[in-house]
């Protein structure tokens, strides 16, 4: 029997005050897993909490930033001590700096790349000796259109997200054997406060251009929601993945598969 129910499992979801990590968490909760999140602003936990009330979720919240190793260590071992271990672990905090290459500071590349590659590495280190000392576990890294694609303005974002498609299959490589499966999600282009500068309506009230842009490229024709995301994320959290590893499922519209919408009339 197929199962998608995480009744009984603790899920942490990074950077879950809002966005794509609260719309994943919520989902993870729905099939019954218990809820911790972290972000670093305390205003933005205070909202989050409230809201994940707001929907019934007894979410535990923490304030940690992913990429200091000594503050989670910290958290892991709070939620360790308040909730269990943690059996899933999704790497969803990440920053974009949407910058030309040759106008970026050294420190503000390695800033995108510490948050959105180093700090998936230390949460997943944090994590992989408990799962293995409780026989198992889960990872899912929220990767990025980037992970496969370049374009102007995201060099270190998306170096780092194509770096977080090669943890994902090295910590599937080397901790496979104990049961953990590591996978990502790439999500396409999603509504969200990090695309809403892409979003944002023009001085004449006309949409943004990028948003033509994109829709002409997915063949949903639309941009996503942050809840598309959630049952692709329930299914890699489940027993129901339990023979998939090193995947990044791609929850983008089907924008990958498709060259653009061609010129009206061809
Ligand atoms: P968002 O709306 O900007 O939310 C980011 C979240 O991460 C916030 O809760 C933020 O809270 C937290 N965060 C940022 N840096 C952190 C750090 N160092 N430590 C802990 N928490 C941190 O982003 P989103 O659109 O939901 O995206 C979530 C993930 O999906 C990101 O990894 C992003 O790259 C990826 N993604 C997004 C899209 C999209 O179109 N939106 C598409 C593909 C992939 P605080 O600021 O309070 O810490
Ligand atoms: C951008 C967007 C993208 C999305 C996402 C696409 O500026 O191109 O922010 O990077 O966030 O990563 O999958």
């Amino acid at each position: 029997m197929v199962s998608f129910d995480l009744t009984g499992k603790t899920a942490l979801v990074t950077g879950a005050a809002y966005g794509i990590g609260f719309a994943i968490a919520e989902g993870l909760a729905g099939a019954g897993a218990k809820i911790a999140f972290n972000c670093r602003s305390q205003k933005n936990l205070d909202a989050a909490l409230a809201a994940y009330a707001a929907k019934g979720i007894d979410a535990h919240g923490y304030i940690a930033d992913v990429t200091g190793e000594e503050q989670v260590a910290s958290l892991i071992a709070q939620i360790e001590e308040e909730l269990g271990g943690v059996d899933i672990l999704v790497n969803n905090a990440g920053i974009i700096k949407r910058v030309p290459m040759t106008d970026m500071t050294a420190a503000e590349f390695c800033q995108v790349v510490d948050i959105d590659l180093t700090g998936p590495f230390i949460c997943a280190k944090a994590v992989i000796p408990g799962m293995i000392a409780r026989g198992g576990g889960k990872i899912i890294n929220i990767c990025s259109m980037t992970s496969e694609l370049g374009r102007e303005t995201v060099s270190a974002y998306a170096a780092a997200k194509g770096g977080l498609k090669m943890l994902t299959r090295n910590i599937a490589a080397e901790y496979g054997k104990y049961n953990i499966q590591c996978n990502g999600i790439g999500p396409g282009y999603i509504a969200t406060p990090q695309t809403a500068p892409l979003r944002e309506r023009q001085p004449d009230g006309s949409m943004h251009p990028f948003d033509e842009f994109i829709r002409a490229r997915t063949p949903a024709d639309r941009w996503g929601e942050a809840e598309d995301l959630a049952g692709p994320a329930v299914f890699l959290a489940s027993p129901a993945s339990d023979f998939v590893n090193g995947h990044i499922l791609y929850v983008d519209g089907g924008l990958l598969a498709y060259i653009g919408r061609q010129p009206a009339g061809e």
